[in-house]
């Protein structure tokens, strides 16, 4: 080779080896929290006051989620259980157990017609209006500066195919004007919080979806202020992962409003469950403006519906498979830390299996690039390792995304899976790619198997 090329090839390789060098020293997000911001985005779970006490609980919490909604503390009959008397102690616990973890707190909720006192549905329509924007004001006036997003409205649309309002006292005495007001009220009180509406089965396209749709849209051509919306995303096997979350989340977002999984849990176990948390996790970085998810709880241990299994750590606070599918997809690793009996987590079965493919994805005179995709068969995987063997004189001059070793010949290259992209959720893939010298020899590696653990 003449000498300048051969110059500018030792140049290549050397700049390609301070990649693997750099790649090999890169810490990969070993929490759920971390893994997401580095994506930019938040994960959060739903707390609740009462169990902070609790290590296991606080430990948890604290460790893997950078976000926190209160799951009743700040709803109506918690704060202002009778009229004009504001009770925010087990909210302000809350918030300030965030503030001093960095976490983002998410307001739950201003209006709703649920955990509604009394009092409030015992009004009339002049003084239920003036009780519904004083509320909006006191709660919010509260926690100003400290909320980055609230759920101004909640719920506020019926089941099935009517598209109507649900019947509540603020529909019904009000009328549809309850939410354009509460949303101006909510802007006029902490305009630096984000204001969102929020609602479940609106996860998919359908009617009850559509109609908030529609108002959404009315809302901004208007100039009502809103700048979020929150799918709830109550899964189970009754109300499914819908097929088209991920573009219903984006014909949202299309409007110019951000939007966020807010009360994530997939009633279920294993493989199944993993899948539809890593199936929801990638729907959410797969749209820009989904900010950020949260699972409605800690532990299925204090869930809603514990019964059901429906969160990412299972009674004990060990790490299910939908934990590891879940960071996976957020391009974290687990540590294996908090595990009961299963270190690591995924795949306790042992019928872990994968399948790769190898592509040449660009050539020059004197190398190539390849790139290995790494694909997780029907159960989650640990980790992987591939067999590539190379025609001599070929040679590997750097290498990504992976952990390389050669055999005594220099031509079989074994790759495992790096300490950040072994754990893949069931069917999920990887890649990782090389960079390598021709040496006068064009031909392509021989792909050996993948074994999975
Ligand atoms: O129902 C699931 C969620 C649906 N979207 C709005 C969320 O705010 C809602 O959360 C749940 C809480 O997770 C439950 O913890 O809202 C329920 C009430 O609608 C909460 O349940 C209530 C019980 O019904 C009360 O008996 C109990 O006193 O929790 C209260 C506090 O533990």
């Amino acid at each position: 080779m003449p000498r300048r090329a051969a110059q500018a090839f030792t140049a290549v390789l050397l700049a390609a080896s301070t990649v693997t060098a750099l790649s090999h020293t890169a810490a990969a997000a070993d929490s759920l929290g971390s893994a997401a911001a580095g994506k930019g985005r938040y994960f959060g779970t739903a707390v609740a006051a009462n169990h902070l006490g609790e290590s296991a609980y606080a430990g948890t919490l604290d460790r893997e989620f950078n976000q926190v909604t209160p799951e009743n503390e700040m709803k109506w009959d918690a704060t202002e259980g009778s009229r004009n008397t504001f009770t925010f102690g087990n909210a302000d616990q809350i918030v300030s157990h965030a503030q001093s973890q960095n976490m983002k707190v998410r307001g739950h909720t201003l209006v709703w017609h649920s955990q509604l006192p009394s009092w409030v549905s015992g009004l009339g329509a002049t003084d239920l209006r003036s009780a519904m924007n004083n509320h909006i004001t006191q709660v919010m006036q509260h926690y100003k500066g400290k909320i980055y997003a609230w759920d101004v409205v909640n719920e506020a649309y019926q089941d099935g195919s009517s598209g109507a309002l649900r019947s509540s006292p603020f529909a019904d005495k009000l009328g549809s004007g309850f939410i354009e007001e509460a949303f101006r009220t909510a802007r006029s009180v902490d305009p630096n919080a984000k204001l969102c509406y929020n609602d479940y089965n609106t996860d998919g396209v359908n009617a009850k979806s559509n109609a908030v749709y529609a108002m959404v849209k009315d809302f901004k051509s208007r100039g009502v202020p809103i700048d979020c919306v929150g799918f709830q995303s109550h899964f189970n096997s009754a109300s499914p992962v819908p097929s088209d979350y991920q573009a219903n989340l984006q014909r949202f977002a299309d409007l110019g409003v951000d939007v966020q999984i807010t009360e994530l849990d997939i009633e279920g176990s294993g493989t199944a469950q993993a899948n539809n948390y890593s199936n929801v996790v990638k729907a959410c970085l797969a749209v820009t403006r989904c900010t950020g998810l949260t699972v409605w709880g800690v532990t299925d241990k204090y869930s809603w519906r514990s019964s059901g299994t429906p969160l990412l750590f299972d009674s004990n606070y060990g790490k299910k498979p939908a934990y590891d599918a879940a960071l996976a997809a957020l391009g974290g690793s687990s540590t294996g830390g908090g595990d009961g009996g299963n270190p690591g987590g995924g795949n306790p079965g042992g019928n872990a299996t994968c399948t790769v493919s190898f592509a040449r994805t660009s050539d020059w005179n004197d190398g190539y690039n390849g790139e290995v995709t790494v694909k997780a068969g029907s159960a989650p995987i640990n980790g992987w390792t591939v067999t590539l063997t190379f025609a001599p004189p070929q040679k590997v001059a750097s290498l990504w995304n992976g952990t390389p070793s050669w055999d005594s010949s220099g031509n079989v290259m074994t790759v495992r899976a790096a300490s950040y992209n072994g754990s893949l959720a069931a069917g999920a893939s990887t890649s990782f790619g090389f960079t390598a010298a021709k040496n006068g020899n064009n031909s392509t590696p021989t792909l050996g198997a993948c074994t999975a653990s």
